[in-house]
């Protein structure tokens, strides 16, 4: 258990996710705030206020202030907007890119020694924008999208698997990399029908945005936050693939994207440069233009 960790936006995905990490117990006081004046404090008080019936015994709080999330150890970004019917991930740029900013500003001012993990979309473009602004080394600023991803795509037992890229249509899910009880996927499925999984992972998002017609999923993608967040306050030394700032792994350089990380109790411990194929490589250069063009976007 850590002392705080702090979680920006009380929307869905903060919400959930302050949830989360309480019921987990990863640290004595977990913050959650946002900009909506009794919203975070509302919630806050409802979370905390179910403490007694799930026997966790971290202290929830909502808040408007960043004094109160002061020297948290780690901060999880949620704010911003979200995805709407026909809105791509890109689509909320540059509206995010200022929340960010922001965000990232009092995080400095706060918590600057603090581990971010961010949620915010366009993901790998708000990791960057995060880094930039807070000053602070790789090790400590850490993208999720990568576990979300890989959860679309695998089932809860016996299956490894592995997503890289750019959180958006590009994508790549490494087939080569999937295994069932260490059985290579492609000795247990045809192409067609691996692909047929792929093409549902990379149109996740997508799909939960059509259904819910007002927003974007979050039940999954706080789940994800809080796995991070768990590998970190545990130091479980976990392979998660995790958005990066990759400086010449995988012959790539000065962008965020999604490979495999280690995680422990001092964020980022390592990437992992994992053997591709040739297509694979292809894909991953793809994502990574994605994600600069994206970059460039900005205003
Ligand atoms: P939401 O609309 O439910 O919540 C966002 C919250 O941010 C709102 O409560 C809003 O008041 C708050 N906010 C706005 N500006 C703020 C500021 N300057 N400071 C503090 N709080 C501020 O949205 P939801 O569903 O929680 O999604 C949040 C973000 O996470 C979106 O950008 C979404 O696209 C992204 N997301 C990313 C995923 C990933 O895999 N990386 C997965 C799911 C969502
Ligand atoms: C998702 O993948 C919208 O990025 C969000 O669900």
């Amino acid at each position: 258990m850590v002392n705080k960790i702090s979680v920006v936006g009380g929307g869905n995905v903060g919400a959930t996710c302050a949830q989360g990490l309480a019921l987990k117990e990863l640290a004595r006081e977990v913050v959650l705030i946002d900009i909506l004046e009794g919203v975070p404090q509302g919630k806050g008080l409802d979370q905390w206020e179910s403490a007694p019936i799930e026997g966790f015994d971290s202290r929830v709080r909502g808040t408007n202030s960043y004094d109160d999330t002061a020297n948290s150890d780690i901060i999880v970004v949620t704010a911003g907007i979200a995805r709407k019917p026909g809105m791509s991930r890109e689509d909320l740029l540059n509206t995010n890119a200022g929340i960010v900013r922001q965000v990232s500003e009092n995080i400095k001012r706060t918590s600057p020694n603090a581990i971010v993990i961010m949620v915010s979309n366009p993901l790998d473009v708000m990791a960057h924008v995060c880094m930039q602004v807070t000053g602070f080394p790789r090790e400590r600023v850490i993208g999720m999208a990568g576990v979300l991803d890989t959860a679309r795509y695998r089932s809860v037992e016996d299956i490894q698997a592995l997503v890289l890229g750019g959180h958006g249509d590009t994508m790549v899910p490494l087939a080569s990399y999937t295994t069932v009880s260490g059985i290579p996927l492609a000795q247990l499925m045809k192409k067609d029908r691996i692909e047929a999984l792929v093409d549902r992972a990379r149109n996740g998002g997508a799909e939960i945005v059509a259904l819910l017609k007002t927003g974007s999923a979050y039940y999954a993608p706080a789940a994800a936050a809080v796995q991070m967040a768990e590998a970190i306050v545990k130091d479980k030394k976990r392979i998660l693939p995790c958005s990066a700032w990759l400086q010449g792994e995988f012959g790539m350089k000065d962008l965020f994207l999604g490979v495999p990380c280690k995680l422990g109790r001092d964020g980022l411990m390592e990437i992992i440069e994992v053997e591709l194929t040739g297509e694979e490589r292809a894909a991953l250069q793809k994502s990574a233009d994605a994600v600069t063009e994206t970059m460039a976007l900005l205003k």
